[in-house]
C-alpha cells in the first residue's frame, strides 16, 4: 500500500461501516472496491450460501447470509444496494427511515470515475446501443470501458486507469438510487412498460429512468417517444433521432424516389439502410442513437459509419436460427417486455406479410405486471398462432382475449418449450397453415423456468436444431 492509499485507508476506516446488500456480481465488485479503499465492509444476502462468497476479499469479516440482516443495516454508515433488491425490502425501508443513505454501485462509480461517461438507459435496445457505441469508440482508437447492466459491473471498469471513455448501460434498478450522475452524454432510448411490479406504475418507472439526466452535459432524445425527453427545461446540447427526415444537425431517415432508405444527419445522406446487417425499423433508430451518442461524445463520423456496417447484432435479439421444413426460426428471447415484442412482431411480420405469410409467436414466462392486451393489434395483423409457455401463460391469454383478439388467431397453452415444439410440428404440417416463421419473443422474464433469457434462447435454438435433425433423418 502506498503512503497515500494508507492514509486514505485510515480516513475511510473512520467513516463508518459500509454494508453491501446482495452478493451477486455488483455486490462483489462493490465489496472489492470499498475494501481496497480501506473502508470497513460487511455483506448480507438472502441466500444461505451465495455462490460468490468465496470470492470476497479477506478484509470483509462480517458476512450475514440467509436473510437480509436488518440489525446490520441499522449499523451502517452507508448501504450499497444491489440492483436486483427492491427498496421496498423491509430491512431497507427501516434503514432509510433511520436516515441511512442507500446508494447503488453506479453512484460509487460516478463519484470515482474521472473519464467522461456515456450513460444509456431505455426499456429496450440498451445492450445493442451500448455495444455499438463501445465498438465505435474502440474502432476510433479510444481506450473505452463498457459496462453496467450489460453484465460487467461498472466498478470493475475502474481497474483500467487509462480509460478515456466509459459507456454504461443503466437499468431503472441501478438508476433509482443514483444522484447527480454527471454524464457527458445521457439518453433514455425509449419508454414502454417494464418492471412495473418493482416500480409500482409507469410514473415510478419513468422517474427512475429519468434520473440518468441529473448533471448531464448533453442529451440525446428519440423524437418518436415523448417520454424520452428530459422534463426539466435546459440549454444543454441536444441531438434527436427519428424515423422522418431530420432537421439540421439532427438524425433521421430520408427515403428517395426509388424508396431507398438512408440514415441521415440533416440533409446529408450518411448510409443506405441496406448496408446495415441489423434489420428492422427499430434497428434504424438504434443505429441513429449510436451515431448521435458518439457525436456528442466526440467520436469521428467516418469511423462510426464503418463500425455500423460491421455490426451483426447481439445474440437472442431477433436472431435468425435456421430454416427447417420451409419455416424460418427466430430467437428473440431477450424480448422480455411488450415494447420489444411489438418491435419483433412488426419487424418480422412486415417481412412475411408480402408473401402471405404469418408468424407463429411463442409468448410467456413471468409477466411482471404488464398489460398484454397491447400486443393484440400487432398479433391480429401479423400472427396466426400464439403458443403460451411459463407461469403467466393463462393470464396473458386472458389479456389478449379481453383486448379483441381476432378469431383467426389460434391459441395454444403449452406450458413448456418442449410442448410448444410438439404443437409447432402439428400446426406447421397442416396444409392450411400460413405460418412461415416461428418467433420466440416472450414479452416476459424467464426466471420461472430458466436461469435467464440466454438459457431460454439457447434451449429454443437447441430444440430448433433437434427438429432439423429429426426431419433430415425422417
Ligand atoms: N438478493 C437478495 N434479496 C433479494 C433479491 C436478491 O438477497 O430480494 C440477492 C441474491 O441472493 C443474489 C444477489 O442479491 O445473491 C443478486 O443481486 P442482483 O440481482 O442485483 O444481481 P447481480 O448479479 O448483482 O447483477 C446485477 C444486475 N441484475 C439485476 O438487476 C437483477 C445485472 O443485470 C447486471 O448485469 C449486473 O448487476 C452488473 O451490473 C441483469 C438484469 O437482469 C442482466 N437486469 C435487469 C434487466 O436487464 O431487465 C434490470
Ligand atoms: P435491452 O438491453 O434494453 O434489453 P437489447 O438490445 O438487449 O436491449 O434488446 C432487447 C430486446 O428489444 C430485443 O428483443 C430486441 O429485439 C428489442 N429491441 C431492440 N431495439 C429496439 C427498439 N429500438 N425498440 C424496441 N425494441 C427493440
Amino acid at each position: 500500500m502506498t503512503t497515500n492509499t494508507a492514509t486514505e485507508a485510515l480516513l475511510h476506516k473512520g467513516s463508518g461501516l459500509q454494508v453491501v446488500v446482495g452478493l451477486g456480481q455488483s455486490g462483489l465488485s462493490v465489496a472489492h472496491c470499498l475494501a481496497k479503499q480501506g473502508y470497513q465492509v460487511a455483506v448480507t444476502d438472502a441466500q444461505v450460501a451465495p455462490k460468490l462468497a468465496d470470492q470476497l476479499p479477506a478484509e470483509v469479516e462480517v458476512r450475514q447470509f440467509g436473510a437480509i440482516d436488518s440489525d446490520l443495516l441499522q449499523q451502517a454508515a452507508r448501504i450499497i444496494i444491489s440492483p436486483g433488491i427492491s427498496l421496498k425490502t423491509a430491512a431497507v425501508v427501516a434503514a432509510r427511515q433511520a436516515n441511512i443513505p442507500v446508494v447503488s454501485d453506479i453512484q460509487l462509480f460516478c463519484e470515482a470515475c474521472t473519464a467522461p461517461i456515456v450513460a444509456i438507459t431505455g426499456s429496450n435496445a440498451k445492450s445493442t446501443v451500448t455495444t455499438l457505441v463501445g465498438q465505435m469508440a474502440a474502432d476510433a482508437g479510444v481506450n473505452v470501458g463498457v459496462g453496467g447492466n450489460i453484465g460487467v459491473p461498472a466498478l470493475t471498469l475502474l481497474d483500467n486507469s487509462d480509460m478515456e471513455l466509459a459507456v454504461l448501460e443503466l437499468s431503472s434498478f441501478q438508476l433509482e438510487t443514483v444522484t447527480n450522475l454527471g454524464a457527458k452524454v445521457a439518453t433514455v432510448l425509449n419508454m414502454s412498460p417494464d418492471h412495473l411490479d418493482r416500480h409500482g406504475d409507469m410514473l415510478g418507472y419513468h422517474q427512475a429512468k429519468h434520473r440518468i439526466f441529473q448533471g448531464a452535459k448533453s442529451v440525446m432524445i428519440n423524437r418518436e417517444d415523448a417520454l424520452t425527453r428530459p422534463l426539466v427545461a435546459d440549454n444543454l446540447p441536444r441531438i434527436s433521432t427519428g424515423i422522418h427526415a431530420p432537421d439540421k444537425g439532427q438524425y433521421g431517415l430520408i427515403t428517395d424516389v426509388e424508396g431507398q432508405i438512408y440514415l441521415a444527419r440533416g440533409t446529408e445522406r450518411l448510409l443506405s439502410a441496406d448496408k446495415l446487417l441489423i434489420k428492422g425499423r427499430h434497428n434504424l433508430l438504434n443505429a441513429q442513437a449510436a451515431l448521435a451518442l458518439g457525436e456528442l461524445a466526440g467520436l469521428p463520423l467516418e469511423s462510426m459509419l464503418n463500425t455500423l456496417q460491421q455490426f451483426a447484432g447481439l445474440e437472442h435479439r431477433c436472431q435468425y436460427v435456421a430454416n427447417t421444413a420451409g419455416i424460418d426460426y427466430f430467437n428473440d428471447s431477450k424480448g422480455t417486455n411488450i415494447g420489444s415484442t411489438i418491435a419483433a412482431i412488426e419487424g418480422l411480420g412486415a417481412v412475411y406479410a408480402p408473401k402471405d405469410g404469418k408468424l407463429l409467436l411463442i409468448l410467456g414466462g413471468q409477466g411482471k405486471g404488464q398489460q398484454f392486451g397491447e400486443l393484440t393489434p400487432f398479433i391480429n395483423q401479423y400472427v396466426s398462432q400464439v403458443l403460451f409457455i411459463g407461469e403467466d401463460g393463462q393470464q396473458i391469454e386472458q389479456h389478449l382475449r379481453d383486448a379483441k383478439l381476432s378469431d383467426d388467431v389460434a391459441l395454444h397453452q403449452c406450458q413448456t418449450l418442449e410442448n410448444a415444439f410438439a404443437t409447432i410440428q402439428q400446426v406447421t404440417t397442416s396444409s392450411l397453415s400460413q405460418v412461415q416463421a416461428v418467433l420466440l419473443s416472450p414479452a416476459c422474464a424467464s426466471f420461472d423456468q430458466y436461469s435467464g433469457y440466454a438459457a431460454r434462447g439457447d434451449h429454443f435454438s437447441q430444440l430448433v436444431n433437434q427438429l432439423g435433425t429429426a426431419q433430415s433423418e425422417a
